[in-house]
């Protein structure tokens, strides 16, 4: 029989079953020694041990089309990468080292401020310039006040997506707000440090419509990724693309080379501060290959 899991908690994998619905599941070893992990999202073909108590054994995992680290799934079409526009405030360090993977992977994204109840007037302004000229889809929400939920449900529909970002941004709660099959636990942000408490930690897939499916994932909050070379980074910033090949010097990396037509567009005010920046400190991550 072949299914997909949908969660995975402590060794079981719970995986679902067109028509016959959802089997617990373990996995023999033979994984181990290819050091493949079964991931959330994976399609498999399982051994059915007892029908009755719906168990099972997966025997095979069937080639991914894509797969993250952070957070670890498989298979995705699209990420929905959330962010708060405030409490807790966005990290855009974090922001753009994850737009970077995504692009690094060719996974298309959404990206969604949530919490414009509580934003501050210029955040929405400031996030909005500064992501859509990388030439992002943006989308600003809000659960309490229901903005633009709709208008993200309609970005959902048919696919797989993933929801990605850092703790107590609301991912579970954008997902309790778009389907009522599975109330996905919330949780609060703390007074101190105004960061939210991990409340999600395991990685389930969720069924909006027979065609559309989302995957609640736990929040993360650093991220490294060391995959490709120094050159490669200026290909995943989209802002860049319009200057690239037009700089003075043929295989301008735009960090400190005279002529530099990406630098000129970022005193011009065309590619935002902080994108350059975090481009630039990623950049020299690459070459040292430091951990971050
Ligand atoms: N003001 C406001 N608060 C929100 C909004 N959406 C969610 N929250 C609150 O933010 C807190 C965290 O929400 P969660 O949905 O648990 O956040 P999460 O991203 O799933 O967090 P983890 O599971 O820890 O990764 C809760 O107290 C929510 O009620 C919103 O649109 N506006
Ligand atoms: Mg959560
Ligand atoms: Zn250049």
């Amino acid at each position: 029989m072949q299914g997909k899991i949908v969660k995975g908690i402590a060794g079981f994998y719970y995986v679902n079953v067109v028509e016959s619905g959802l089997y617990e599941c373990k996995a023999k070893g033979v994984f181990r020694k290819d050091k493949l992990k079964p991931l959330v999202g994976d399609d498999v073909k399982i051994d059915v041990l007892d029908e009755a108590k719906k168990k099972g054994n997966i025997t095979e995992i069937l080639p991914r089309k894509n797969e993250l680290i952070r957070p670890a799934v498989a298979n995705i079409d699209q990420a929905l990468v959330v962010f708060a526009v405030a409490r807790p405030k966005p990290h855009l360090n974090l922001l753009d080292r994850f737009l970077v993977m995504m692009e690094a992977k060719g996974i298309p994204l959404i990206l969604c401020f949530n919490k414009t109840d509580i934003a501050k007037d210029t955040s929405i302004e400031e996030l909005l310039s500064i992501y859509s000229t990388g030439g992002y889809q943006v989308i600003f929400t809000s659960t309490v006040e229901e903005e633009n939920i709709d208008e993200l449900k309609k970005l959902l529909k048919g696919r797989l997506t993933a929801v990605a970002g850092p703790s107590g941004v609301g991912k579970s709660s954008i997902i309790n707000r778009i389907q009522s099959n599975v109330n996905m636990q919330t949780g609060t942000i703390s007074e101190k440090i105004e960061r939210g408490k991990h409340t999600t930690r395991h990685s389930q897939l969720i069924m909006i419509d027979n065609e559309s499916y989302i995957m609640d994932t736990p929040g993360f909050s650093s991220l490294y990724t060391n995959e490709f070379e120094k050159e490669e980074l200026k290909h995943y910033f989209p802002e860049f693309a319009p200057y690239e090949g037009t700089c003075r010097f043929h295989g301008c990396d735009h960090v400190h080379e005279p002529g530099c037509a990406v630098r000129a567009a970022l005193e011009e005010g065309k590619i935002a501060e902080s994108r350059y920046q975090n481009y630039l400190e990623m950049y020299q991550e690459l070459k040292d290959k430091r951990r971050y």
